[in-house]
């Protein structure tokens, strides 16, 4: 019985050990293994000053804390004021002493209001170093960031660090509806208890928080673009006032989005046309009652006349009056509407590809001022690869915010390892050639391009109430990149992925270096088997789970995979080019060119905009059949090895992290030799070839492929 007992207790103990690593994401704070690092910041770092007292303030020195005494293991003391040498100081500008404001004034004209500055100075000749910042969410971010060097061991010796967020609006979007379900979500419910707020205050939404702005990220966007009225109404804002509360400190905002024809639904009137005196007048009410709860409301997101969602083209009117009216709303306030351009119609016969750019491109310059009009990256619908969309660039007087998925919908779900900050910087480095040579996308939307007012960044969360909050360990470092990368869109993403690995698991090399690797190639791994040279768009209906390229049912054309690929006898790939449907012409002259013949098309992007023979030669001369076929092996094989990398790395980590990537691996390895055969089965009825050598026979056939059935496959 006794053993038992233990047994029992043993096993309880080692659960809540592993289950709160993965909880603790990339802030484990775990402790320093190298003795002479440790012993270099014991040495430099003797007591902290804290100079503030408000809460943010409080949260910075609380970090502080918490994470020097579980790296060092031992306590670091908490001073009143500045004795001996060797404090790290924190406070904001108008805390600091004055002689201390002397040695780095002029440091704050480098940084913007959210920037920091970490320095070593030499105050009265003894040997400090000071975080500060213009206000105390910018020292929290300071803070955030020298607690990074000291979990990535990096040197504190001679400090000078200025950093400033080139983004500023840098939010995720909750597709998370009122109850619980999270739209393309792969990683439990939704974080947010409806039911029990206000009054219970789950410590999830201050660990969120802490993620957050560990990170720097300042907005959240709490609900579904495929919104609901309710959220607006009194009981669900003085829930949303509860969340906002709790984020405050932290620095970040909460938004919520507005469904068009809430006037109509919740307020009792006949219509929710932008341009009626009644509609435009209730939307100003209810913008003063959410900021009398909630004075510092970030603003509305707005999905309007998109795949069915309201909008004020249900009433004659377009896109423009709809956002200005909100616009107008929440002005007052200083709030924002970030206004979505994901418009396709099924009664527009156009290529779906070209018809966001038709829609929204006349529109330049009309926008309000507080109007920030979101773009998703690509022109189609977050696939594993799509060029840049060409929007942006071409709104030079409108501000653009780009929008990421990070929620892996097309990706796998929470399954298959894809580190996305590797397709975050790829869309974010291609030049959109606006204004010449060098206009990457990343200027457009930090507004280095064409200045603008707003900036932004959104990315659609990835986050439920799973222990681990993103359902695979690794998709926590698609959070982690996409808030660096809001931060900074000019990062390295190997950078990132190694600052993420030594945060949430070990900086030892042997972990670290091949690690790394895996995580830098998985997303070409996953582009490989689901849709190499350009293919799009060919996975099954609905919930988007696994391959359906045979799909060609559906109500709507470009809903149906066949609608994309478009393959025949004759060859493969949907002909975007002046010979198609010339959606080329939409990019600068420069990029048209570049990919408007097959020739000079990257042949990443191949198929994205040419339909081409099954004997057409790539450049390694092969034929596009035999190309896309070891394509689709080279993305199997690559999983193998990504198994492979991670087999050797059991001795360095956890034991439960480590079982769970492993079978989270293995069920990745599954699933991408079936998205390889059912593909390759179905295009060789058309290219009617053999296999090419090195390529593994299918061991189902197309009919069992199609026969599967998915009906209670998450997210949907
Ligand atoms: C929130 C795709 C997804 C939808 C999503 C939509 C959007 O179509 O499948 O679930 O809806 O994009 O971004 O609005």
């Amino acid at each position: 019985m006794t053993s038992l007992r233990f047994v029992f207790w043993f096993l309880l103990i080692s659960f809540s050990a592993a289950a709160q690593k993965d909880y603790k994401l990339w802030l484990q704070y775990d402790k320093i293994l190298n003795p002479q690092v440790a012993q270099e910041y014991n040495l430099t770092v003797k007591g902290v000053v804290s100079l503030g007292n408000s809460e943010t303030s409080k949260i910075s020195l609380k970090e502080l804390e918490n994470g020097w005494t579980n790296m060092l293991g031992n306590k670091i003391e908490i001073k009143s004021k500045i004795e001996g040498e060797n404090n790290l100081i924190i406070g904001s500008q108008s805390s600091l002493s004055s002689d201390i404001q002397k040695t780095i004034l002029s440091d704050f004209d480098k940084i913007s209001n959210e920037g920091f500055i970490i320095k070593s100075i030499l105050l009265k000749n003894k040997k400090q170093i000071v975080i500060t910042g213009k206000n105390d969410v910018a020292v929290l971010y300071g803070v955030y960031r020298f607690l990074r060097l000291v979990q990535t061991n990096k040197s504190i010796k001679n400090l000078s660090i200025l950093d400033s967020p080139k983004i500023n609006l840098r939010v995720l979007n909750h597709w998370d509806n009122l109850d619980r379900t999270v739209e393309r979500g792969y990683a439990g419910f939704s974080l947010w208890n409806w039911q029990k707020l206000p009054d219970f205050i789950d410590q999830r939404y201050i660990d969120y928080a802490r993620a957050n702005t560990s990170i720097g990220i300042n907005g959240t966007v709490l609900t579904n673009v495929n919104a609901n009225a309710l959220i607006l109404t009194p009981q669900y804002l003085e829930k949303v006032e509860a969340l906002a509360n709790v984020f405050r400190p932290y620095g970040i905002k909460v938004y919520l989005t507005a469904r068009f024809s809430a006037p109509i639904e919740i307020g009792g009137l006949k219509t929710a046309d932008p341009k009626d005196n009644a509609v435009a007048n209730w939307w100003k009410e209810k913008a003063k009652e959410i900021y009398k709860r909630i004075p510092d409301f970030g603003g509305f997101l707005v999905k309007a006349n998109s795949e069915g969602q309201p909008g004020p083209q249900n009433y004659g009117r377009d896109h423009v009056d709809g956002a200005n009216m909100l616009a107008d709303a929440v002005a007052p306030f200083g709030g924002v509407i970030m206004w979505r351009a994901f418009v396709y119609s099924e009664h527009d016969a156009n290529d779906r590809a070209k018809q966001a750019y038709a829609e929204f491109q006349p529109y330049d310059g009309k926008f309000k001022d507080n109007v920030i009009v979101q773009v998703k990256n690509g022109a189609i619908d977050f696939q594993p690869r799509e060029p840049f969309h060409p929007l942006f660039g071409a709104m030079p007087k409108t501000p653009l915010m780009m929008e990421f998925q990070i929620t892996q919908e097309y990706l796998g779900f929470s399954t298959h390892l894809v580190y996305l900050p590797k397709l975050f910087q790829e869309v974010l480095a291609s030049d959109t050639y606006q204004k010449g040579k060098g206009a990457t996308v990343a200027k457009v939307i930090d507004g280095s391009l064409s200045p603008q007012k707003l900036t932004g960044i959104a990315g659609v969360s990835n986050i439920g109430n799973d222990i681990n909050w993103t359902g695979h360990p690794f998709a926590q470092a698609n959070w982690y990149g996409f808030g660096r990368l809001a931060w900074d869109p000019y990062l390295d993403s190997e950078i990132i992925a190694d600052e993420w690995l030594r945060g949430t698991f070990s900086n030892n090399e042997n972990f670290v270096k091949p690690v790394k690797q895996m995580m830098m190639q998985s997303r070409e791994a996953v582009v490989n088997y689901m849709t190499p040279l350009g293919l799009h768009h060919i996975m099954d209906t609905g919930h988007h789970y696994g391959p359906g390229p045979w799909v060609s049912d559906l109500s709507r054309p470009e809903w149906n995979p066949t609608y994309y690929h478009k393959a025949d006898k004759n060859g493969i790939g949907f002909d975007r080019s002046k010979t198609g449907t010339n959606a080329t012409a939409q990019y600068a002259p420069q990029v048209e060119k570049m990919f408007d013949t097959s020739e000079t098309c990257p042949e990443i992007d191949l198929l994205w905009f040419h339909h081409l023979s099954w004997d057409y030669k790539l450049k390694n001369g092969q034929t596009l059949w035999n190309g896309l076929v070891l394509k689709y092996q080279e993305g199997v094989n690559q999983v193998q090895e990504m198994q492979n990398t991670w087999n050797t790395t059991e001795k360095y980590i956890d034991n439960e992290r480590f079982k769970e990537v492993q079978m989270l691996l293995e069920i990745q390895y599954k699933e991408a030799k079936w998205w390889r055969d059912a593909c390759l089965l179905y295009f060789g009825q058309y290219s009617c070839k053999e296999l090419p050598a090195g390529v593994e026979k299918p061991t189902q056939s197309l009919e069992y492929f199609k026969s599967l059935k998915f009906p209670f496959a998450p997210g949907n």
